[in-house]
């Protein structure tokens, strides 16, 4: 029915169509409370139509602990969406359905079992992970200063710019075809050689599409992005007024690792890696970057109505892929800007296996995978004004292909991901934003370490 569509609607046009099944998908966190609430409407009104789960973001243990027990009828999680025609055909055969259905709460059963019961995981109490934190020695450092603070709106940028940092691999993966893409021979390195061939007439029909998009000009790239004055204050980042630093305008929030670690490795969290107020280093900055591709939507919308979902698909694919490929040419440039790596320092090679100095984390992915950071991030860089990208209640971005995040300079940042959060750093980080302690508990759910 489309995206972001409210319960009601979903649940009236199946009465309306007397539906078999209902079929939800969730790609990031704010989804899978939603799928909660449209479990209980069903059980509140008395449906008995299979509920199928299915999505980037959704998981079979999460549909067996946090949505299953909403509902009486069976609640199927569905990996993958070719899955969902012996699923359904199980579901409504007359002499599968029962055992299927006995199947499925089996294995729900045992996901919730190993849950509560399975060995856990040691972690460590907010303290001693801040104490594991790592030991930077601020006294020798001196952090880049960017060549401009403020923003800079890249309105329009060439598509055939932005189409050699385009990184293919995760367009074949949205086709189901696994591999690495090699840029030298645009071929994906696949195990199987039927897949092997599959992806390269795919690849082919990809660039014919690519030249049409940019002849008809059915796509616009508008992004946004800048660097402000900043300082660590704990797991926070200050993002300051002005040099003067005297004058807080917002504030990051970060999460820290809580799962001990025999590596000896540092229990990190994004404030890490900017200098803390007071030290020899205090004149540190941050970046952002907001950037979207429009048009996509649109143009799916004509193919849809000419019957050509290939044509729907390939184009918001395509629009995907451009979306971080315009994230990446900002991050390349804000670099340059840090005055760290120069022009054609690096090939595009080099860019897409991110072999650079910084890292550009976006609120939602594993090292802070809190959406509620995005709010604040696009009103300090003014992104709607300036890219016509807006977020949806649920924090997501509109239009669908669009990326946003932070940019650190500091030589040892990474990427890293959060897992296992326990309930003291969740109290203090609700405490720290202002929320109450459900509110970021619903946020965090998929990463929280406790039921
Ligand atoms: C492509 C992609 C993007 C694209 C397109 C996003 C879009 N609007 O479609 C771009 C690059 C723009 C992007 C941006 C972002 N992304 Co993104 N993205 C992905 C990625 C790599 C693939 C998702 C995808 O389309 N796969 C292809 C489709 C076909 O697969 P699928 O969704 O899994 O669906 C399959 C099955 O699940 C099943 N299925 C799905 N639904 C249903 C329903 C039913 C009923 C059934 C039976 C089956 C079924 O069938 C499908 C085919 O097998 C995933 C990571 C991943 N590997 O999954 C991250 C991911 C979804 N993104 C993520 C994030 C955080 C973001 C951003 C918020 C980052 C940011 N701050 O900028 C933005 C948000 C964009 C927005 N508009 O709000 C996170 C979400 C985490 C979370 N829990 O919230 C993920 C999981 C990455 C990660 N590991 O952290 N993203």
């Amino acid at each position: 029915m489309g995206v972001m569509v409210s319960c009601d609607k979903i649940l009236a046009k199946a009465k309306e169509l007397d539906a078999d099944v209902i079929g939800l998908s969730g790609l990031i966190t704010p989804s899978l409370d939603e799928m909660v609430h449209v479990a209980k409407e069903m059980e509140r009104l008395k449906f008995t139509v299979p509920l199928l789960i299915g999505g980037a973001t959704t998981s079979a243990a999460h549909t067996a602990i946090k949505i299953a027990q909403h509902y009486s009828g069976p609640v199927v999680h569905v990996l993958d969406a070719s899955r969902s025609v012996p699923v359904t055909t199980s579901l409504l055969s007359e002499d599968q359905r029962a055992g299927f259905v006995a199947e499925n709460l089996a294995k729900q059963q045992k996901l919730r079992d190993n849950y509560l019961g399975g060995p856990k995981k040691e972690t460590l109490s907010l303290a001693e992970a801040r104490a594991a934190g790592p030991k930077y020695d601020w006294t020798n450092y001196t952090p880049p200063v960017p060549a401009f603070t403020g923003t800079r709106v890249i309105d329009d940028p060439s598509l055939r710019e932005l189409a050699n940092y385009i990184d293919w691999t995760p367009f074949f993966h949205a086709w189901e075809l696994r591999g690495v893409w090699d840029r030298k021979t645009g071929v994906l390195k696949t195990k199987n050689a039927e897949g092997a061939a599959e992806a390269a007439k795919l690849y082919q029909d990809a660039m014919a599409w690519v030249d049409r998009l940019i002849e008809e000009k059915r796509f616009v790239a508008r992004g946004i992005y800048g660097f402000f004055p900043a300082n660590q204050d704990g797991d926070d980042i200050i993002v300051w007024t002005d040099e003067t630093r005297s004058s807080e305008r917002y504030r990051f929030h970060s999460l820290r690792q809580q799962l001990k670690k025999d590596s000896g490795k540092p229990n990190v969290a994004l404030s890490d890696w900017v200098a803390p107020v007071g030290t020899a280093a205090a004149k540190d900055y941050i970046g952002g970057f907001v950037v979207g591709i429009h048009g996509a939507d649109e143009f799916a919308a004509e193919l849809d109505k000419q019957h050509d979902p290939y044509g729907s698909i390939m184009v918001k694919a395509i629009a995907d892929r451009f979306a971080e490929a315009f994230a990446e040419l900002l991050h390349h440039r804000a670099r340059v800007d840090w005055g760290y790596e120069t022009e054609t320092e690096l090939t595009h090679d080099q860019l897409i296996h991110e072999n650079y100095q910084g890292i550009r984390p976006a609120p939602g992915y594993p090292a802070q995978p809190d959406h509620t950071e995005k709010p604040p991030l696009f009103e300090l860089l003014g992104a709607t004004d300036a890219t016509g990208v807006y977020l949806t209640e649920s924090c997501a971005m509109h239009p669908g292909a669009a990326v946003c995040g932070l940019y650190f300079s500091h030589p040892e940042s990474h990427y890293f991901a959060l897992s296992e959060l326990q309930k003291d750093q969740i109290e203090d980080y609700a405490k720290r934003k202002g929320m109450t302690l459900e509110e970021t508990e619903k946020w965090l759910g998929p990463w929280l370490g406790y039921a």
